[in-house]
């Protein structure tokens, strides 16, 4: 008799898995240590898949087949250990989709700008009418798509945590976007291994796939030594050599024996880094076989992504942008940099080791007033105090943006780009994001 499959997690990759494995007609447990949400359970109800909620059942799951792991739990956890140790396969939904699937797989990791390199190629692919399904960390396992049919593509976000459990998928289409630290709570602290997680994504590629990467990346050349593969190599960067490049005041994406050209002013978002993601989305269009002047019109006619650099209003001559997605210090920088305005600053929240250091030159320049949100806002205060003219401890979002709107004069940017976790005084970064929005709104009124 086939032996069960034990599902560790309740959310999205859980029950999207054991529904996937139901409909497979496999013998599947779900296990959830704490209580999961309402919506999840039902689907497991409905679908008839045993499940235990508030603890996990160690012998059960010892005795599994295999176990999927949801990327939310550690793999220090003392069970994972156990089952690593006892030679059970533990992998994650990711995994577990391949093995029913033949799309082709597009594959986006990095440390920043996965979900807007993600979100803004399915818009291309879509646009240009090519069957592509988004999946992954942007929200919703590629199991849940294969329940209904199996699409042309998956533009896939992959973390790392989702690629440490994974094996045998091969992404044709592999898009490293930048690495720097970040998650290293789950590395041992251990920036080499987060580095090594991320390139996972390129084990089982082949002389028939292709990996995209920015190569103005120091980390990005460093690991090439170590990971390469027999995949073409396709690099993009800000000088005018790589086959995504800049020349003058010119997008050029070379792929496939085809060009594309597009002026920089043509591209809907700002900031170097957003010239970065656009190369990588023209690279992977093509890679995918979209026609040159389909790229293009997808490219042009993208809106952004909610919370990343997300034009809000004026309010007095003040415009307000909303990044609260930028919970890392570098894509901070990359916000900070795209500013042509003088800056008030809104930061901070739940630390997570940062080093401020290479923010002092940017912020020295572009800053006037730092408005610090957070429950504990010491570390923020000591590393600007004395680059900032004017630094502010402010607990609540409607704190920040009053200190933020007074000190604010027309002409100049209020950002919200915190550079932290959002934990200590929000849900999570939406949460955050949406009451800054909610207020700036109220003012336009
Ligand atoms: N749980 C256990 N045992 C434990 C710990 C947790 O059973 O020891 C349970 C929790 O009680 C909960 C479930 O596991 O019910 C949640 O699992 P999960 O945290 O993996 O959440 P999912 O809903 O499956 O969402 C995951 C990703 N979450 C994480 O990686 C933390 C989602 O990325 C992703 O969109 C989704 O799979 C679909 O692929 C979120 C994320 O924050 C957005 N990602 C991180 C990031 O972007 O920085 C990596
Ligand atoms: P991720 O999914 O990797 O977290 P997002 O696209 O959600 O990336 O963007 C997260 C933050 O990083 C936002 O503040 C965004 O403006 C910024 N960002 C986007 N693309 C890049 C990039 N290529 N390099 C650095 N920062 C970026």
């Amino acid at each position: 008799m086939q032996k069960e499959v034990v599902v560790l997690g309740a959310g999205e990759s859980g029950v999207a898995a054991a529904l996937l494995l139901r409909s497979k007609s496999i013998p599947v447990f779900v296990s959830d240590q704490a209580l999961p949400s309402a919506y999840f359970l039902a689907e497991l109800e409905q679908a008839g898949i045993p499940y235990e909620a508030g603890g996990h059942s160690r012998a059960r799951i010892m005795a599994a087949d295999e176990v999927i792991k949801s990327p939310g739990i550690p793999d220090a956890l003392p069970l994972i250990r156990d089952l690593d140790a006892a030679g059970i396969p533990v992998i994650s939904d990711i995994e577990l989709a391949g093995r029913y699937s033949r799309a082709h797989v597009v594959g986006i990791t990095g440390s920043n700008g996965k979900t807007t390199t993600t979100l803004w190629l399915q818009h291309v692919l879509q646009s240009a009418g090519v069957d592509a399904v988004l999946a992954g960390n942007v929200g919703v396992s590629p199991c849940r798509t294969l329940l209904q049919r199996d699409p042309a593509v998956f533009v896939t976000e992959l973390s790392s945590f989702q690629l440490d459990r994974m094996y045998r998928f091969r992404v044709n289409t592999a898009v490293v976007t930048n690495i720097t630290p970040d998650h290293l709570d789950r590395y041992n602290h251990c920036f080499e291994d987060y580095v090594a997680a991320k390139y996972r994504i390129l084990q089982n590629q082949t002389g028939e796939d292709a990996y995209l990467w920015c190569s103005d990346d120091v980390v990005l050349r460093a690991a090439n030594e170590k990971f390469l593969t027999a995949a073409r190599s396709l690099p993009f960067a800000l000088g005018n050599t790589t086959p995504g490049r800049v020349e003058g005041d010119e997008l050029v994406v070379e792929n496939k024996g085809l060009v594309l050209r597009l002026p920089l002013s043509q591209l809907p978002l700002t900031g170097k880094h957003n010239l970065y993601n656009a190369m990588a989305v023209a690279l992977a269009a093509l890679e995918v076989g979209v026609p040159v002047a389909q790229v293009v019109g997808g490219l042009t006619s993208f809106k952004g992504v909610a919370h990343r650099l997300e034009d809000c209003g004026e309010v007095d001559g003040v415009v307000y942008i909303n990044d609260s997605k930028a919970t890392n210090v570098n894509s901070v920088w990359y916000a900070l940099e795209s500013m042509k305005r003088p800056v008030v600053w809104i930061a901070g929240g739940t630390d997570k080791g940062n080093d401020y250091a290479e923010l002092n030159e940017l912020v020295a320049t572009k800053v006037h007033t730092l408005v610090c949100m957070g429950v504990d806002n010491r570390k923020l205060e000591k590393a600007f105090e004395g680059v900032v003219p004017r630094v502010l401890s402010t607990h609540s979002m409607e704190g920040a943006l009053s200190a933020a709107r007074k000190f604010a004069s027309s002409g100049d940017a209020v950002l919200l780009s915190p550079a932290c976790a959002s934990f200590d005084l929000f849900r999570n970064y939406e949460h955050r994001g949406e009451l800054f929005k909610a207020m700036v709104k109220k003012w336009m009124e």
